[in-house]
């Protein structure tokens, strides 16, 4: 039995996932869309490694336009939801997303955690040292830290590679009593799995998703629609302002 308060009432320590779903409303493709392409590329033709290898130009393109897209986009109601949580939460936060676009950010969020990377930052193909990216990678860009000339390739988790900060991630889920996943299909592992390291740590896990995800049976709970709807209501719950869905606001 958890020895964790009921994080129900106030939760000391939250681990946030969030997806691609939190910032569709802002415009952003999600990845799964209905005809199954992303952005007209199959997944494996611009999102591997063997990809880049294999064809760099299309690769560096395709990340290219989508780091000049963000400059088309705004952070949306459930961006500044989770702004105005970190800012307000006193406990331990830790908000871990799989989108590599900078809505969290421009939204408010500080204890962020891109664990698939980042569009506004590079890496150097030889000393590997992760940068801030130019806005164009396909002309080639010379790496800023190394001698060996290395270029520049998008600071993006790929398909087989490493995701960043899995060690504080993991111990984040140790320690966390509240877990909740807001906008992602629960396809996509390591990230599909926290949810059952939350649960085998004794959190609560709650899912804020538009429709029910892959993992939807591992929550405790799970809230369906829109995240511009779902998550300003569920952060003002944790912050005291208003009552969860179904229960009666506290008489006095
Ligand atoms: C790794 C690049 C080793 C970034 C991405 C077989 C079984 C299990 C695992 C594997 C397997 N074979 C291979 C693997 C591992 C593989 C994997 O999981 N493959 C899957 C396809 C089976 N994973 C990896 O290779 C990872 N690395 O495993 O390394 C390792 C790991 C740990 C420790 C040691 C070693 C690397 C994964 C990262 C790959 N990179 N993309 C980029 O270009 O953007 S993944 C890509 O999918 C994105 O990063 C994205 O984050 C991720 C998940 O997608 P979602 O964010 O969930 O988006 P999606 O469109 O799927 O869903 C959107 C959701 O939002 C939907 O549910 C929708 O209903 C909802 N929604 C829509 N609108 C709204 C909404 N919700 C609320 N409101 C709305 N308005």
């Amino acid at each position: 039995m958890s020895d964790k308060p009921n994080p129900a009432a106030q939760p000391r320590s939250i681990v946030i996932l969030t997806g691609a779903g939190i910032s569709a409303e802002s415009g952003v493709p999600t990845f799964r869309g209905p005809d199954g392409l992303w952005e007209g590329h199959r997944v494996e033709d611009v999102a591997t490694p063997e990809a880049f290898a294999r064809d760099p130009d299309l690769v560096q393109s395709f990340y290219d336009a989508r780091r000049a897209a963000l400059g088309g986009v705004k952070p949306n109601a459930a961006h500044q939801a989770l702004g105005r949580l970190d800012a307000a939460f006193d406990g331990d936060l830790l908000i871990v997303t799989q989108n590599v676009d900078d809505l969290h950010e421009r939204g408010g969020a500080r204890r962020l955690l891109h664990m698939h990377g980042e569009l506004l930052r590079a890496s150097c193909t030889v000393c590997g040292v992760r940068q801030p990216a130019p806005a164009v990678l396909r002309e080639g860009a010379a790496c800023e830290s190394c001698e060996a000339g290395g270029t520049l390739r998008p600071d993006i988790v790929w398909f087989g590679e490493m995701p960043h900060g899995m060690g504080h991630i993991e111990a984040a889920l140790a320690d966390a009593d509240l877990f909740v996943s807001i906008g992602t299909s629960g396809a996509v592992y390591p990230a599909a799995g926290f949810v059952r390291t939350a649960a085998a740590y004794g959190a609560r896990t709650l899912e804020l998703n538009l429709e029910p995800s892959e993992g939807t049976a591992l929550f405790d709970e799970a809230r369906h629609g829109p995240a511009t709807r779902l998550v300003p209501a569920w952060a003002d719950e944790i912050l005291g302002c208003n009552s969860p869905p179904g229960r009666a606001p506290n008489p006095d």
